[in-house]
């Protein structure tokens, strides 16, 4: 029996709490992915999330794609459900700092947050990998409201999720910091450049759009077309423009959760408060993100170290990687993919 508070917690405590819920891993839908097609190969040896096999249009891992199987079959969406939907590498755990903090800010003492002891992605779990890895009820069990994030594009969303009432937060970024940050993660999971390929491998293999939940452009247009039709259900959040106007963009997203911030809580500065707390300056310096021995779980026993999902974060990163040349080529494709959307960057 569950033992946590109502308080609302990080999701770590829920699964402890919970453990005698959690199931061997399913095997059914092996045969299945085995039959999809394989992606090609460019670059040798494989990097961490591979092989990839290409399911309704869409680029994933084996180990990913067993968990969204089950997924399809057995998530009860919620109304009250609060989605974070990303593209990797876009924003994903900022965003769900953010999520989790404005959502429980009156819970505790901001000094005392669970921030300042787990990781963001220990507060809200990626759901696809909890149905990968046996942890079904588990998520049966989160209280109401329950936060996730999910990396599949909108196409992919299980039913449950695209019928019910839930909200989806969507956050996006340049495509060519996301590719360069990849490369710098992929780096430090496989122990340096030279365990993987070249960049200009792993260039061309997001330019062929094979990159984990790829192609990239089609996962961005996705959500953005239904955020038109949606705008209430679906908040889409480009990661460039909350670093511009963080301010603006907390604030946008606690009216859109459904905790917007009263006007005392403005006038004492909260607003700001939860920036500086999930602001990558203050997140990378805790402890529970130096230390790269605590890792994330995975799907395929890869050690993903908290203190991975911290670099840089800024915006145009990529001209520490990318000639020109390479960026107009990835620029002007990927106009071309949005082209007549209203969507530029
Ligand atoms: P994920 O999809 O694997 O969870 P995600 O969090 O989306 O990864 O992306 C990581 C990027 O977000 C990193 O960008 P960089 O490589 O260009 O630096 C990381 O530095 C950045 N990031 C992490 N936390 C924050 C934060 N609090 N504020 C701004 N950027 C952040």
């Amino acid at each position: 029996m569950a033992s946590y508070s109502s308080v609302p917690v990080p999701y770590k405590i829920i699964e402890e709490a919970n453990n005698h819920l959690i199931e061997e891993p399913t095997k059914e839908h092996d045969a299945f992915i085995a039959s999809l097609p394989l992606e090609p190969i460019i670059e040798r040896p494989f990097t961490f999330d591979q092989p990839r096999r290409l399911y309704k249009g869409v680029w994933i891992s084996e180990a990913i794609l067993r968990g969204i199987l089950v997924l399809h079959q057995r998530l009860k969406s919620r109304p009250t459900d609060i989605y974070l939907a990303s593209f990797p590498k876009s924003g994903t755990t900022w965003l769900k700092a953010m999520i989790f903090a404005t959502s429980t800010r009156t819970n505790y003492l901001l000094d005392q947050h669970p921030l300042h002891t787990h990781n963001p992605h220990q507060c809200v779990t990626f759901m696809e990998l909890e149905f990968a890895i046996g942890r079904g009820k588990v998520i049966e069990a989160i209280p109401s409201p329950r936060m996730m994030n999910t990396h599949l594009p909108y196409s992919l969303l299980p039913d449950s999720i695209r019928e019910s009432n839930c909200r989806i937060v969507y956050v996006w970024r340049d495509p060519k910091d996301i590719l360069v940050s990849t490369w710098h993660f992929v780096q430090k999971i496989m122990g340096g450049a030279d365990k993987i390929s070249t960049f200009d491998q792993f260039y061309e293999k997001f330019y062929q759009g094979l990159n984990s939940f790829g192609p990239v452009w089609d996962h961005v247009l996705g959500y953005w077309k239904e955020s038109k039709r949606r705008p209430e259900k679906i908040l889409f959040l480009k990661y460039e423009h909350i670093l511009q106007e963080p301010i603006k963009c907390a604030k946008e997203l606690a009216q859109f959760i459904g905790c917007p911030y009263s006007e005392a809580e403005e006038n004492q500065g909260v607003v700001e408060q939860i920036v500086e707390l999930c602001s990558i300056k203050t997140l990378k310096d805790l402890d529970v993100n130096k230390d790269v021995n605590l890792a994330t779980p995975t799907a395929n026993n890869v050690h993903i170290s908290h203190a991975y999902y911290f670099r840089k974060g800024e915006a145009g990163d990529w001209k520490s990687c990318m000639t020109q040349e390479m960026a107009e080529r990835l620029d002007t494709m990927i106009n071309e993919k949005f082209k007549g959307s209203g969507l530029h960057f």
